[in-house]
C-alpha cells in the first residue's frame, strides 16, 4: 500500500491532521493501535481555545460543537474560602473559550473521516516506522495476522506520549525536557448538573480541585491526590466527600452528586521533545509534548501543531516548497514552551506541594490575592488561558 502521509495515531492530533490533509487533497492513511471505541472511551480534555474551534471549523467538523458546546467568558478562582471571577471576555477584549469534551471532538472527526471514506486501520498491531531519514519512509504493521507495509512520502507521529515514533528516533537525535509533579488528578465524570455555570479552580488547604462540565447535565470533577493513590480505592461517596471539603459553602450546598460514569487518575508532567522533525518524520501533539492539565493546554497545543504541519505539507505538495516543513519544529516549539510555562505556573499556584511547607501556602495565598486585585496580573492569566495569538 502507498500514500502521501502516513499518520500514526487516531487521537485528536491524527484525526484532525487527516481531515485537514484530505481538505487539501493530500492522501493519508491513519494507523491506530486501539479500537475506535477504546479511543472514544478515554475521558480527557474539556476546554477549547478559539484557535482550536476555528481549526475544527476549517476542517469542516464544527457544526455539533457550535450546537452543543458551551461558550465560557470567565471562570472562578476559589481560595481562602472565597470565589473570585476571572472575566476572560473583558480582560482579553472579547475572547472566550468553548467547553466541549475531547471525546466529542474525536467523535466528530471520526464521523467526518468515515463519511469521506478515508482509510483508517484500527487495532493495527506492532506498528513500526522505518527509513524516515531517506526519501522513502515506510511503516509496517500487523492486521488480521498478516504483516503489511505502507510506503509514504512522510510520517506524522501523532501517537501520544507512549507512542512508537519518538521512541524510534536514534539516541542523541532528540533532547527531552521533563518535570514530573508529586501528585495526580483523580477525575470523575457524572450525569449530574454542573455545580456552577462556569468552571471553578480551587486552591484549598486539602489540595487542588476543579469543577468542570461537559453539558448542562454532565459534569467533570477533579481532586488532587498523592501519586500513591489508585482510582479503584475511591468510592463515589469518598470522592464527593473530599470534593465538598475543598469547595466554598455555596458550592458545597449546590453540588449535585451521583454515580460516576468514569473514574481515573491522570499523572501530571511537563515534557517537551526537541526537535519535532526527524527527516521525513514529524511529531505532533502529545507525541512531542505534555502539559499538566491545569491550564487546559494539552489538546490546544496539539491542534496548533497540526495546523502548522498540515500547512507545511500543503505548501510542499502544492508549491513544491520545503519552507514549511523546514520551519515546522521551530514554529511549534515557540508556542509549546509558552504553553508549558503557563501550565507549570498555574499548576504551581493551585496545588499543594508535599515539600512546600507552611510558607508554600502563604506564598500561594499572596500570589492569588495579588492576581485578583491586579488588572495586569489577571489580564496575563486571562490571555494565556484563552490562548496566545498565533
Ligand atoms: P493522544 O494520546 O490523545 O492520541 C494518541 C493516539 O495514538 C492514541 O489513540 C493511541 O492509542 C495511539 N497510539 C499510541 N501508540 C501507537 C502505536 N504504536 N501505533 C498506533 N497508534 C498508537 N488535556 C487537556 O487540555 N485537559 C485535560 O483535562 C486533559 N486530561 C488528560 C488526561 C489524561 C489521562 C491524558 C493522558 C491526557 C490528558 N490531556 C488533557 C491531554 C490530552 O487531552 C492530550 O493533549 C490529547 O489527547 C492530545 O492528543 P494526541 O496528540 O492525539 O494524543
Ligand atoms: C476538563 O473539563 O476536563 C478540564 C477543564 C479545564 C482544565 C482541565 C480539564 O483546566
Amino acid at each position: 500500500m502507498r500514500t502521501q502521509v502516513a499518520i500514526i495515531g487516531a487521537g485528536p492530533s491524527g484525526l484532525l491532521l487527516g481531515q485537514l490533509l484530505h481538505k487539501a487533497g493530500i492522501a493519508n492513511v491513519i494507523l491506530e493501535r486501539q479500537s475506535a471505541d477504546y479511543v472514544l472511551s478515554r475521558i480527557r480534555a474539556g476546554v477549547l481555545e478559539q484557535v482550536t474551534t476555528d481549526l475544527l471549523d476549517e476542517a469542516g467538523v464544527g457544526t455539533r460543537m457550535h450546537q452543543e458546546g458551551l461558550p465560557h467568558t470567565g471562570f472562578d478562582l476559589l481560595f481562602g474560602g472565597e470565589r473570585h471571577r476571572i472575566d476572560l471576555h473583558s480582560l482579553t477584549g472579547g475572547q472566550q473559550v468553548m467547553v466541549y469534551g475531547q471525546t466529542e471532538v474525536t467523535r466528530d472527526l471520526m464521523a467526518a473521516r468515515q463519511a469521506a471514506g478515508l482509510p483508517t486501520v484500527y487495532q493495527a498491531g506492532d506498528v513500526s516506522v522505518h527509513d524516515f531519514d531517506t526519501q522513502h519512509p515506510q511503516v509496517r504493521y500487523q492486521q488480521d495476522g498478516a504483516w503489511h507495509t505502507l510506503d509514504c512520502d512522510f510520517i506524522a507521529g501523532c501517537d501520544g506520549f507512549h507512542g512508537v515514533c519518538r521512541a524510534s528516533v536514534p539516541e542523541g537525535a532528540v533532547t527531552e525536557y521533563e518535570k514530573v509533579y508529586p501528585f495526580g488528578w483523580l477525575g470523575v465524570l457524572s450525569d449530574t448538573p454542573p455545580v456552577h455555570h462556569e468552571l471553578i479552580y480551587a486552591n484549598s488547604t486539602r489540595g487542588f480541585a476543579l469543577c468542570s462540565q461537559r453539558s448542562a447535565t454532565r459534569s467533570r470533577y477533579y481532586v488532587q491526590v498523592p501519586l500513591t493513590e489508585k482510582a479503584e480505592n475511591w468510592s463515589d461517596e469518598a470522592f464527593w466527600h473530599e470534593l465538598r471539603q475543598r469547595l466554598d459553602p455555596e458550592a458545597r450546598e449546590t453540588l449535585v452528586t451521583g454515580p460516576s460514569l468514569e473514574k481515573s487518575i491522570a499523572p501530571l508532567r511537563s515534557f517537551v521533545a526537541e526537535p519535532m522533525r526527524f527527516g521525513r518524520m514529524f511529531l505532533a501533539g502529545d507525541a512531542a509534548h505534555i502539559v499538566p492539565p491545569t491550564g487546559a493546554k494539552g489538546l490546544n497545543l496539539a491542534a496548533t501543531d497540526v495546523k502548522y504541519l498540515s500547512s507545511a505539507f500543503t505548501e510542499y505538495y502544492t508549491e513544491r516548497s520545503n519552507a514549511g516543513i523546514d520551519h515546522y519544529s521551530q514554529r511549534c516549539l515557540q508556542r509549546i514552551w509558552k504553553g508549558e510555562r503557563f501550565s507549570w505556573w498555574f499548576t504551581s499556584l493551585m496545588h499543594r506541594f508535599p515539600d512546600g511547607g507552611a510558607i508554600g501556602q502563604k506564598l500561594q495565598d499572596a500570589e492569588l490575592a495579588y492576581l485578583v486585585q491586579s488588572k495586569a496580573a489577571s489580564t496575563a492569566l486571562a490571555e494565556n488561558y484563552v490562548g496566545l495569538p498565533l
